[in-house]
């Protein structure tokens, strides 16, 4: 673990790294200190081959409040330099990562801090987790991936009033909308979400990483060109043992064993 002070605390267990937001008095609103330090450590994850997944959450009652409306007066950057340095890599670098990421929202997700919660690959909430895409309550267009990512997961109008009327999505309507895959108790929350992480850490971490390449990439593309892309990367699976050593599994009927000290 980090100094108590910094902005990003980060721990490892049993693979899997969880970076935690840490501005609870400010509901972890983000300024530019916290989001240059989670594209970091989002990228240090990437490369330590002592992790499997990453997950990231955020200490106190709030995941992430969106940008600290605190730290944004007299900048010297324009909005669009603003998210071309700070936000848009943080973005990049969760869905470019060759690593699973669970987004752990474990209270208040609101503004870039909703598209935080939306663009990992796995999401899970608290039960008294809540988004909210609440640019338009600043007069403010989404940002961060959220005009890409919730018109995907919702439907066009759907997205299209949530973002206008700034709604507030609680934990079971965040379910019934997709928003996320789980729901957890408070109480249990923390335990909940290492538990899931240990189980996503314990599968073929070279098939994932293919798989969340494969899966990206078709989200922009055709039909036709998923076809070849699946090909390809069929190959690069196949080729790796971690294939065999499922194929052998299957056929000696027991579980296959997929962590290998690499
Ligand atoms: C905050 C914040 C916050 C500072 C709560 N900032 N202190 C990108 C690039 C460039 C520019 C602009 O924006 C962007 C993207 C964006 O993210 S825009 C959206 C920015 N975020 C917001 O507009 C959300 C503002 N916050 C809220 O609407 C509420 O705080 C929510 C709904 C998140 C939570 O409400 P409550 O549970 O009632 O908590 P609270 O309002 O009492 O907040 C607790 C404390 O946290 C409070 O401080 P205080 O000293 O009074 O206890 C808030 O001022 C502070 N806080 N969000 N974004």
């Amino acid at each position: 673990m980090t100094s108590s002070e910094a902005v990003i605390l980060s721990s490892t267990r049993a693979g899997v790294r969880t970076l935690t937001l840490n501005r609870p008095e400010r509901l972890n609103a983000a300024n530019d200190a916290l989001l240059l330090a989670l594209t970091e450590e989002v990228l240090a994850a990437g490369t330590d081959p002592g992790v499997r997944v990453v997950v990231i959450t955020g200490a106190g009652r709030g995941f992430c409040a969106g940008q600290d409306l605190g730290d944004v007066s007299g900048r010297d950057m324009t909005f669009t330099e603003h998210l071309q340095a700070t936000y848009n890599p943080l973005i990049r670098a969760i869905r470019g990562l060759d690593k699973p990421v669970v987004t752990a929202v474990n209270g208040v997700a609101a503004g870039a801090g909703a598209s935080l919660a939306l663009c990992g690959d796995i999401r899970l909430w608290s039960a008294s987790a809540m988004l909210i895409e609440v640019f338009s309550n600043i007069a403010l267009v989404p940002d961060s991936g959220s005009t890409w990512l919730l018109p995907r997961l919702v439907g066009y109008h759907r997205a299209f009033e949530l973002m206008a009327l700034a709604e507030r999505v609680g934990a079971q309507d965040g379910l019934r909308l997709g928003l996320c895959e789980h729901v957890y108790p408070d109480e249990t929350f923390a335990a909940d979400v290492q538990a899931y992480a240990e189980r996503l850490a314990a599968r073929p971490a070279h098939a994932l990483a293919l798989t969340k390449r494969a899966l990206n990439a078709a989200l922009t593309g055709t039909l036709d060109e998923a076809l070849d892309r699946e090909a390809e990367l069929q190959q690069l699976a196949g080729d790796h043992w971690e294939h065999l050593e499922g194929v052998t599994a299957f056929k000696e009927k027991r579980a296959a064993e997929f962590v290998r000290g690499e």
